[in-house]
């Protein structure tokens, strides 16, 4: 028999972390379970995407070193600014993937000082247990499974980076492809209404199937609203898919 999947408000009445918290609580006060993911390469363009998406989104995710005009004034101060008046979180996917005190100073240090606005950030796992140590003061979202045909991370990886992620008390979540156990959130990217992939090894599901058969939490879209001609049409048209679909795998 099918499991059933616990809902935001269970999982909300568990949460440790204060990230993993206000994720919940912005779902639930939005009904969104989306996360636009902002792959823009200028300042104006993620200003522009964080204001039309702002209002549907529980969080918008960042790949702050490809904005080609970066400058800590003009693109985090007013990006901090959004994310206020829109209620929604900042997820730095920067995917770490070095020893602990490497990370630590990509952490900190150099032009994007992610740890002084990220209010989460992805890292891979390969590091280690205490590779994680140095993001005390955010929450992690540790990449268990990639979405790209012929990714590395084999059911025998994930089961490691999972023993790994679920016992580490910075992370409050992974990013996969697969089921996880329910007292961790899983944030699932490469879905798509329209594309079944990229012609770049990105492959896409639907949010159907991935509230159905993952029980993802939350789910992570790019080129589906960025790539839209209207943004904020398509963040609501996904934002509304999730939520129906959410609510269906409630039910099963
Ligand atoms: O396995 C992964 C993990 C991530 S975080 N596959 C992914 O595609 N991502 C990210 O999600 C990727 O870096 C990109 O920013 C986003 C997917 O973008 P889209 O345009 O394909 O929806």
């Amino acid at each position: 028999k099918e499991e059933h999947r616990l809902s935001y408000e269970s999982k909300l009445k568990c949460a440790q972390h204060s990230v993993s918290k206000k994720l919940l609580e912005i779902a639930l006060a939005k009904k969104s379970n989306l996360i636009a993911s902002a792959d823009v390469t200028t300042t104006q363009e993620l200003l522009d995407l964080a204001e039309k998406t702002g209002p549907h989104i529980i969080a918008l995710k960042t790949h702050i070193d490809i904005i080609s005009d970066f400058d800590y004034e003009k693109t985090i101060l007013p990006l901090k600014e959004l994310a206020l008046k829109h209620q929604f979180l900042l997820m730095e996917d920067r995917k770490f993937a070095d020893i602990g005190n490497t990370q630590e100073l990509q952490f900190t240090s150099g032009v994007f000082k992610i740890t002084d606005w990220a209010d989460f950030v992805t890292s891979q796992v390969i590091g280690g247990f205490e590779s994680l140590d140095c993001f005390r003061n955010v929450g992690v979202v540790a990449i268990v499974g990639m979405s790209s045909k012929g990714t590395l991370t084999t059911n025998s990886y994930r089961e490691e980076a999972l023993k790994i992620a679920l016992s580490h008390p910075n992370v409050i979540g992974a990013v996969s492809q697969h089921k996880v156990p329910e007292d961790i959130l899983l944030f699932t990217p490469g879905v798509n209404l329209a594309d079944s992939g990229d012609g770049k090894g990105q492959q896409y599901n639907t949010p159907q199937h991935v509230f159905k058969t993952l029980h993802t939490d939350f789910i992570i879209v790019g080129r589906g609203i960025y790539k839209a001609e209207d943004a904020e049409k398509a963040a609501l048209t996904y934002k509304n898919e999730g939520w129906n679909a959410y609510l269906q795998s409630l039910e099963k």
